[in-house]
């Protein structure tokens, strides 16, 4: 048995925020199976979380990145392309909306409220798709996301996200009809909920949580390690036929009516 399948293989990940990040686990998936990583880190805060988590799966490159800013990213890819040359993934973990905009009414959202959603949690996946493009191995690529129920049905509270989601599924669909003849890939996962920073100051997360935990078909929470395993096959060959795919790993919640 081969338990290094990733051995050569090198991926971008952004999104690691702490040891409880989605991305996180996704990046000790791929060290494990063998695979190079980088990190990137949004400030300097975000930096002194990033760089001792780096040192633990010998991560060499560790690099700043704010997806809101073009220069940023072109800094970022111009970065790995002299480092690295070629990629053979990326993992888009990244989301972020105004608190204001998560609890109050849906029909009261800002017009800032909504471009900062928007830009930061799903126009950066096309940016950062563009920019990939070019680095991503003659063999093709694979690239994914995080997504979350909210997307396809109203969640309380999640308001801006949803529609910020709806938007960044659509575009998993056009950038993997879009990357497709240069064999990239571009997939997401759907997660469950799960306590991570983003979910921190969510008002009612626990009960959230817990409901969860009763009418999904498991009858239990998702983990960080679902999430990184699911990640782990959409991001090696295994998945070589999947491309524009919305996958659900929530114990199977979103089959359930009543
Ligand atoms: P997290 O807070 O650990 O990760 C979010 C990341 O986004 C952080 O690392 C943060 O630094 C980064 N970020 C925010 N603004 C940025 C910017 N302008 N530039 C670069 N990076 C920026 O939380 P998480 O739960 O691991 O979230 C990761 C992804 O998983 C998100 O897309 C989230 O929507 C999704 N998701 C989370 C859950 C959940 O319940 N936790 C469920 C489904 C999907
Ligand atoms: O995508 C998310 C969280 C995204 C998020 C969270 C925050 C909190 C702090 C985006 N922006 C911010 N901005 C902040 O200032 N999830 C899938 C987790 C989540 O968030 C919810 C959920 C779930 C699940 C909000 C309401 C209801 C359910």
């Amino acid at each position: 048995m081969n338990n290094q399948p990733l051995s050569g293989k090198r991926y971008l990940v952004l999104g690691v925020a702490n040891e409880r990040s989605l991305a996180w686990a996704i990046t000790q998936a791929l060290a494990g199976a063998g695979a190079e990583v980088a990190l990137t880190y949004v400030n300097e805060a975000i930096e002194r979380r990033v760089r001792p988590l780096a040192a633990e799966v010998n991560s060499q490159v560790v690099l700043p990145c704010d997806v809101q800013s073009d220069e940023s990213l072109d800094a970022l890819f111009a970065e790995l392309k002299s480092r690295w040359g070629t990629i053979d993934g990326v993992v888009h973990s990244v989301a972020y909306a105004d608190k204001e905009d998560l609890g109050a009414r849906f029909c009261k959202i800002t017009r800032p409220g909504f471009r900062v959603a928007l830009d930061v949690s799903a126009y950066s996946l096309i940016a950062v798709a563009g920019r990939a493009e070019p680095l991503m191995s003659a063999n093709g690529g694979s690239i994914i996301t995080l997504t979350y129920l909210g997307a396809q049905r109203v969640i309380p509270n999640y308001n801006v996200m949803g529609v910020a989601k709806a938007a960044l599924e659509a575009s998993v669909r056009y950038l993997a009809a879009d990357l497709g003849l240069q064999r990239i890939r571009v997939n997401a996962i759907s997660a469950g909920p799960i306590k991570t920073l983003a979910a921190s100051g969510i008002p009612q997360f626990r009960e959230l949580l817990a409901q969860f935990a009763v009418k999904a078909p498991l009858r239990r929470n998702i983990t960080q390690d679902d999430v990184a395993q699911t990640a782990l096959f959409y991001l090696s060959p295994a998945s070589a036929g999947i491309t524009g795919e919305i996958t659900f790993v929530d114990c199977g919640y979103n089959v359930i009516g009543v």
